[in-house]
């Protein structure tokens, strides 16, 4: 009997060693560690007032850039104590300076934490809707505002539903409509650990409307940064621990079918698209290690890669700024107008760049 139990006992020690040994080598491909940090500089400076973050950034037709800022999330740094704020920034302004926006209406601010956002713009009346992800008390919600004049957010709804619970990103699809995905499926951490080592793609995209939410996609790792092409056929979903962007088309009933991964090779979080070209701008976390283990002496670096032709049979990623985190820290996203790239961050700050 005893040497049965001890059998039995060497049998669980080997087996929890080879699984030990496994989830080591897999967080370690997970986390790129032995990836060379890439550094390409641009022309950039430091955006006035954002000292805690600016983790999305999007941008409308007429070079209004919106920003959230002072995120704080579950296993990242975060320096301050303040709840989160929303900026805009005119990017056609000789000077272009974020402006904090005030926010009107029935919204908890002292517990407002913004995280993904998107813009809608209306064409019947050109009215702007700025959508954010909120995790007040950490939980998450979609808070949908619309913009008005004197730099005015005014809160319209809050939306809460089962299937919307680890939202990180959303791209809003009508003024009460949008995609969102979920970055976890399970909230504790065990669990969730388990399903990222076995590389297990449970997460989700969710879609909203008031008539109905469902499930529109799934077969994901860890949903970030969604966004949409320019003539709304596509939708594309940052499956950052997959390192790869997948690419949806738009079916009747907003289903949406899986077209093709396109890999990135790097921890990409947010995805902003250019109005004009249709490429694709992610904000990149070279070596999400150091931003976990967060060291001010060796901090995360940041990474900004672009997609060419991303439905043409060989799309093209380049580098477009590559820094070791003395000038920028944790890059979540990059956002083209004109000239201009504008590069937020988890927690550190954000600049403007000047592109070729
Ligand atoms: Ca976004
Ligand atoms: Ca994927
Ligand atoms: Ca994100």
């Amino acid at each position: 009997m005893a040497a049965m139990q001890k059998l039995l006992i060497s049998a669980l020690v080997a087996a929890l060693a080879v699984f030990v040994g496994h989830a080591f080598l897999k967080v370690k491909k997970l986390l790129l560690v032995n990836r060379e940090l890439p550094m390409k500089p641009l022309n950039c400076h430091y955006l006035k007032n954002i000292e805690f973050g600016a983790e999305d950034i999007t941008i409308l037709r007429d070079g209004r850039a919106f920003l959230s800022t002072g995120l704080k999330y579950p296993g990242m740094p975060s320096f301050s104590d303040e709840p989160g704020k929303m900026y805009v920034l005119d990017l056609l302004h000789p000077k272009p300076a974020p402006v904090e926006l005030k926010i009107k209406g029935e919204l908890d601010l002292h517990a407002f934490n913004p995280h993904g956002i998107s813009v809608y713009t209306d064409e019947a009346d050109d009215s702007v809707y700025v959508f954010v992800v909120n995790h007040p008390n950490s939980k998450s919600q979609v808070e949908i505002f619309r913009f008005v004049e004197d730099e005015t957010l005014v809160h319209l709804k809050t939306i809460t539903h089962p299937l919307l619970h680890s939202v990180n990103d959303i791209v809003a699809v009508g003024p009460e409509h949008f995609y969102a995905t979920n970055d976890h499926y399970f909230h504790s951490e065990t669990p969730h650990f388990l399903t990222v080592i076995l590389g297990l793609p449970l997460c989700d995209v969710v879609y909203y409307s008031p008539e109905e939410v469902r499930v529109a996609a799934d077969g994901i790792q860890s949903g970030n940064g969604i966004n949409i092409s320019p003539d709304k056929r596509f939708i594309y979903v940052s499956d950052i621990l997959d390192h790869d962007v997948d690419v949806f088309e738009r079916q009747d009933g907003e289903h949406l079918l899986f077209i093709k991964s396109v890999a990135v090779g790097s921890l990409c979080d947010n995805i902003e698209v250019d109005h004009v070209t249709g490429d694709l701008w992610l904000g990149c976390h070279p070596n999400p290690l150091k931003l976990i283990n967060f060291d001010p002496k060796d901090p995360p670096g940041s990474e900004v890669l672009r997609i060419k032709n991303i439905h043409s049979d060989q799309p093209v990623v380049t580098l477009e700024y590559g820094n070791d985190g003395h000038e920028l820290m944790a890059s979540t996203v990059a956002a083209r107008y004109d000239g201009k790239l504008l590069i937020g961050t988890v927690f550190h700050k954000a600049l403007s760049c000047v592109l070729k």
